[in-house]
């Protein structure tokens, strides 16, 4: 038996090794709140679905132009063979198409070690290579990235750091959540997590008296034990409860009119708009009583408050307008950049959203500059291969799509991710070449041609360093390479030795020399700040470096609100009327925040025919896609599917009662799932969180059944907006029944055959 240092996503933790296996992921002493996730590491690491060998699909090699993808079987190849095959697409289509046709988005978690970090080892091979299409935001919260620079200046009340929260314990009196508080989420943060400090922060809000009320389709989204009031809303209305509490407190002459003056713009127009938006009118929409909308402004008024909106609330259609409206919402309480008060878009959405850390850069893997300056708003991806050179707006801008003619990724998974994945199948028919590289036959390995297997983070050496988190965690080797599995950077480094600049791309350096670069580079960044780090060798040995907490906790916007900084916005202040975003003319994003009803919802007219509206939320048992082979995931499903929560009445007039397989279904899909019923999912709403892998019946046909239950397979690919082109996963209706048939056994995590 063997113990090692390690770092994920999902937190620290001691790799327990026992002949040559991963058998116990032991969490750390220093995290007061270890993910149960962990538990699922070891299986996932030796499980049947890591891919064995390099493998390129048959109809690739026949030359079938890309038709069999998905459904063909694989042929072995040695890694040679298959190193040259890569090299010799990524330099045919740069020399006859241009770079540009290479699209390298690939976005995605990957793991958390920075090194090795899959995405920023394939972007500094293709920038040196000649140069990518690259994907321009997140699927987390893009239309946010694109709207608050307007109206803020700054993408930070999102992105981060937004008030810490002992501000928040400190200070505030009422903490109005908007998608709740999800704990659930907090276990996970990107790039390295040693510290789960959310969860033990709202206990201490709670202890020391605040009140919590979260505004929610689904109860659990707020944390059990606190006690905290829950108003159910219809999904994708909050902007017209946003609008209408705003309406109260302007109306009432419960509005900061003082604030309002001096730090925001276009109050007269914004308040203009609100003629009519009522709670009277806000009711009708969103389901939420008049009195209990009026009430909530004047108590918001009377408190130091707290407003939170969770990062889904944008993942819809018009997902810039929540954001918004949460933005006016707080101008007219004015409290923003008071310590507790004001707002912030993510808490418990990730560990770190409100965790105090100083901005200390952690170590970061070079990847230089990209030569093309070709992108796409990141979940536009179908659009473009279906669509070559075809036009689209976004953000003030007229594009055009590249001809994207090979597609590489690594470190993703867009059969996890991208909505409506049947159209997901035919886009990806479309280019050349697909390679991708990935410990796990996942569903976009098995569309892929080329395929490329990875190790995971347990077999190399690796620092891991979360931006929001206070731990810089070392990653130490614990067992072999599983199968022919290679380090991406190690592929790399090969496939950059056939195209000449192998030396380059290594610089030289082994991976422990490069472990070593970054965490010295890092440590000066952190000297300039003061902070004086033990040496490389003390780091590695110990296991980790922790860093101090800040002696003051952070309050956004605090500099601007004391009158020391602008907005980086045109009028310096916080834009409720933007005249540059108005000047786009963009009919689903107007110049200040507007209920924009979704194109389905359920007050929409398409609701008769799909009457259950669909929420792909964030699965509690895994990170997405990864780790849904491991114990907590497998323990979670209900006859093998994925669990869908259902309004005990909503199941009730169909017939189906708990434990039951369903299928939901609508225009763009079809899915199985194992009914859970569950009162605090309200009625008209079913709850199906993302993850479960693809398991299509009939991969040859797209449209198929999915047995296993990946609610992209119902969702809509089209963008919030012309300003924001994010994905709107939360805007899906859906239909539900007993599913009848015979139950087909789940496949996705068999390997689809290799023949020699
Ligand atoms: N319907 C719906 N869809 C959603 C969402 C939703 O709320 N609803 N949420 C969206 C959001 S916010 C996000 S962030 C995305 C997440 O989407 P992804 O980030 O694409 O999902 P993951 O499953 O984390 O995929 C990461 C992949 O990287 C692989 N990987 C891990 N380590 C390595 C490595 O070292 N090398 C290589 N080459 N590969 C590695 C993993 O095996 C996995 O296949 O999903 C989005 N999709
Ligand atoms: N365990 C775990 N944690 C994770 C992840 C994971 O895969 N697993 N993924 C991480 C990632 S990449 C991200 S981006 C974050 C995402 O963080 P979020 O985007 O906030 O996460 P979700 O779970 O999708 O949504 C939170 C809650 O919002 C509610 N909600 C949905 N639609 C509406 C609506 O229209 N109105 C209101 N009021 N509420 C609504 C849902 O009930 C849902 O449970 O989570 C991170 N944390
Ligand atoms: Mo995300």
């Amino acid at each position: 038996m063997a113990v090692f240092h390690h770092g994920s996503h999902w937190g620290a933790f001691r790799a327990v090794t026992t002949g040559g296996r991963v058998t116990v992921a032991q969490p750390f002493a220093k995290d007061p709140e270890p993910s149960s996730i962990l538990a699922s590491i070891p299986d996932a690491v030796h499980h049947r679905s890591r891919i064995k060998e390099p493998a390129v699909r048959r109809g690739w090699l026949d030359g079938d132009n890309g038709a069999g993808r998905g459904r063909d079987t694989f042929v072995p190849l040695d890694w040679d063979r298959a190193v040259d095959l890569v090299a010799g697409e990524v330099a045919r289509v740069g020399r006859d198409f241009g770079y540009a046709s290479i699209f390298g988005g690939s976005y995605g978690w990957a793991s958390a070690g920075r090194f090795h970090h899959a995405k920023s080892q394939l972007h500094r091979f293709l920038n040196m290579a000649g140069g990518f299409t690259s994907q321009l935001h997140n699927y987390s919260y893009a239309a946010g990235l694109a709207v608050l620079p307007h109206i803020l200046g700054s993408v930070e009340a999102v992105a981060g750091p937004v008030t810490d929260w002992p501000s928040i314990v400190e200070h505030t009196e009422l903490m109005v959540s908007f998608g709740g508080l999800p704990v659930k989420n907090a276990q996970v943060d990107s790039g390295g997590n040693g510290e789960h400090a959310a969860a033990g922060f709202i206990r201490e809000a709670k202890a020391r008296g605040i009140r919590f009320v979260g505004v929610s389709p689904f109860g659990d989204d707020l944390p059990p034990g606190l006690n905290g009031e829950w108003i159910p809303i219809r999904p994708g209305t909050d902007t017209a409860m946003m609008l209408a509490l705003s309406q109260v407190l302007l109306s009432e002459g419960l509005a900061d009119r003082a604030f309002l003056k001096r730090f925001c713009t276009g109050v007269e127009a914004f308040e203009a708009s609100l003629e009519g938006r009522t709670p009277e009118w806000a009711e009708s929409i969103t389901g939420v009583p008049v009195d209990r909308i009026r009430a909530l402004a004047r108590e918001m008024a009377a408190a130091r408050t707290m407003i939170s909106t969770a990062w889904a609330l944008q993942r819809g259609d018009h997902g810039e307008q929540p954001f918004w409206a949460t933005v006016a919402l707080a101008a007219c309480l004015g409290q923003i950049g008071l310590p507790g008060g004001g707002f912030g878009f993510g808490y418990g959405c990730v560990s770190g959203m409100g965790a105090p850390r100083h901005g200390i850069t952690g170590p970061t893997f070079p990847i230089g500059s990209n030569p093309v300056d070709e992108f796409i708003p990141v979940s536009r991806v179908a659009d473009m291969l279906l669509d070559p050179s075809g036009t689209y707006d976004f953000d003030g801008e007229r594009r055009r799509y590249p001809d994207t003619r090979l597609v590489y990724w690594a470190g993703g998974n867009p059969f996890h991710h991208h909505q409506d994945i049947n159209r997901l199948v035919r886009a990806f028919r479309r280019p050349e070449t697909v390679v991708v590289h990935d410990p796990w036959w996942t569903a976009t390995a098995r569309h892929a041609d080329i395929v490329l297997p990875v190790t995971t983070t347990l077999e190399r050496n690796d620092i891991a360093a979360g931006r929001r988190d206070r731990f810089w965690l070392a990653m130490h080797r614990a067992i072999a390479p599983v199968g022919r599995a290679r380090n991406d950077h190690d592929v790399f480094a090969d496939i950059a030795d056939r195209l000449g600049f192998c030396k380059r791309f290594t610089e030289g350096l082994g991976e422990m020399e490069w472990l070593r670069r970054l965490y010295d580079e890092a440590c000066g960044l952190a000297g300039e700040h003061g902070l004086n780090l033990p040496d490389f060798d003390a780091f590695w040995t110990g296991g980790h470096v922790e860093l101090p907490r800040p002696a003051h906790p952070h309050i956004l916007f605090e500099g601007f609100r004391k009158g020391e900084v602008q907005l980086a916005t045109p009028s310096g202040k916080i834009e409720l009327f933007s005249a540059r975003v108005a000047g786009f003319g963009y009919e689903d994003c107007p110049g200040y925040p507007t209920w924009l009803p979704p194109k389905e919802w359920l007050g929409a007219p398409a609701a008769r025919e799909w009457p259950l509206h669909l929420i792909s939320n964030q699965p509690s048992t895994r990170l997405h896609a990864q780790l849904d082979q491991g114990r907590l995931s497998q323990a979670s499903k209900v006859r093998d599917r994925e669990p869908i929560r259902l309004n005990p009445a909503d199941a009730a007039v169909r017939g189906i009662a708990a434990g039951d397989v369903v299928r939901v279904f609508n225009a763009r899909g079809a899915l199985l799932a194992g009914a859970v019923l569950s009162e605090a999912v309200m009625p008209g709403v079913a709850v199906l969180a993302t993850g479960a892998w693809y398991d299509p019946a009939e991969p040859a046909s797209p449209g198929s059944l999915d047995k296993h239950g990946n609610p992209n397979v119902l969702t809509a690919d089209r963008g919030t907006s012309k300003l924001g082109q994010g994905p709107s996963a939360m805007s899906a209706l859906v239909e539900v029944e007993r599913f009848e048939g015979e139950l087909p056994p789940i496949t996705a995590f068999d390997p689809p055959v290799t023949a020699a």
